[in-house]
């Protein structure tokens, strides 16, 4: 079976991992492949290299090199380049990049310096990681840069502004506004940068045209997978795939799972609910997860598929139960098509 996912950082690649673990323990899935379309509006340039956050964060969990506890960057860190960095002054430092992950960022820089596409780097990072072996392909949303920024008040994160709120606003990069300011400063609106020039990366919307199921795992729906469904030809792709589009809610109980998709939500003026999430979805969602927590049948669009179940991903075996309900439901939907 054909499988797409659009997924963002550190929650979709732990469900990635556990939808990997629920293929390969299920026979008759075992030998599905899995295309996973990353977003790359966390992307950013430091020190003269290019980063990917959620590309490889999706890559090194899948991979078996990520770093389980902060769930991004790599195992077994050490962190000598940035403190040599430091002591020269070279900012920012409020981004950690351990010695292991600059290797990636150094090939990657390398490799797009002599000509090749976002799409061909990554694919030669993943060979490394041993995706292909694992029947998944990691494709970035775009080839062209598009970043995220965020419009915030001038005078707030150690702006110019004149404290009273209300005045000029400034914008910075996303992982500006998510790291350094931990999100703590209201984001007035999110402008992904480059989308006006960016087409969907080869093989993308013909990720989505072929898919047997297409699964949206529980990623922030504003800065990741929203920015996603930006791309070009990408939401209409989903409106009209034949494939049933089964999501797994990041909200429990109205709450971020991690994170601060709540900040996010509260920054487009969505309630931070799974039904408000579902309903950012509403015009190409057939399925949606929600926790025991989240009332299944009450304010959820039409027409949707709602299930009930924990959502949790506390370990592997329980996030490939969620993902095994995921494509379990995507399967249902598929046999009874749409009237
Ligand atoms: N997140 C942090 O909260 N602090 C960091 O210093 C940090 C560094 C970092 C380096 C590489 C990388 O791939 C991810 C990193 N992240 C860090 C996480 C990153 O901000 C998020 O994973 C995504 O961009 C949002 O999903």
């Amino acid at each position: 079976m054909r499988i797409t996912a659009l997924a963002g950082g550190v929650g979709g690649a732990r469900f990635l991992r556990g939808l990997r673990a629920h293929l390969n323990r299920t026979p008759a899935l075992s030998d599905s492949t899995i295309t996973v379309i990353g977003n790359t509006g966390d992307d950013i340039t430091l020190f003269g290299l290019r980063v990917c956050p959620d590309l490889d964060t999706v890559m090194y969990t899948l991979g078996g090199g990520i770093n389980e506890e902060q769930g991004w960057g790599r195992a077994d860190e050490t962190q000598s380049v940035q403190g040599e960095l430091a002591a020269y002054g070279a900012v920012p430092q409020w981004f950690g990049l351990g010695d292991r992950d600059f290797g990636t960022h150094i090939a990657r820089s390398q490799w797009l310096g002599q000509g090749l596409s976002l799409s061909e780097v990554t694919a030669r990072l993943c060979d490394r990681w041993g995706l292909p072996d694992q029947g998944v392909r990691l494709l970035p949303m775009s080839d062209s840069p598009v970043e995220t920024h965020v419009v915030i008040d001038s005078e707030d994160g150690g702006g110019d502004g004149d404290g009273a709120g209300g005045g000029p606003q400034r914008a910075v990069h996303f992982q500006e506004w998510w790291v350094r300011m931990r999100a703590a400063v209201p984001a007035r609106k999110f402008i992904a940068v480059g989308m006006d020039r960016a087409t969907a990366a080869p093989g993308v919307l013909d990720a989505i045209r072929e898919a047997d199921i297409i699964l949206l795992p529980p990623s922030n729906p504003v800065v990741s997978i929203g920015i996603i469904l930006g791309v070009p030809g990408v939401r209409d792709a989903l409106r009209g795939s034949v494939a049933p589009v089964v999501g797994v809610s990041p909200l429990i109980g109205g709450a971020p799972v991690r994170g601060h998709a709540d900040a996010c939500l509260t920054a487009i003026g969505v309630e931070c609910t799974a039904q408000a999430v579902a309903g950012l979805y509403a015009d190409f969602l057939d399925g949606w997860l929600v926790d025991d927590l989240d009332e299944p049948g009450i304010g959820f669009p039409p027409r949707l598929e709602v299930q009930a179940r924990p959502l949790w991903m506390n370990d592997l075996e329980t996030t490939a139960d969620i993902a095994g309900a995921a494509v379990d439901l995507a399967l249902k939907l598929r046999r009874t098509p749409s009237v």
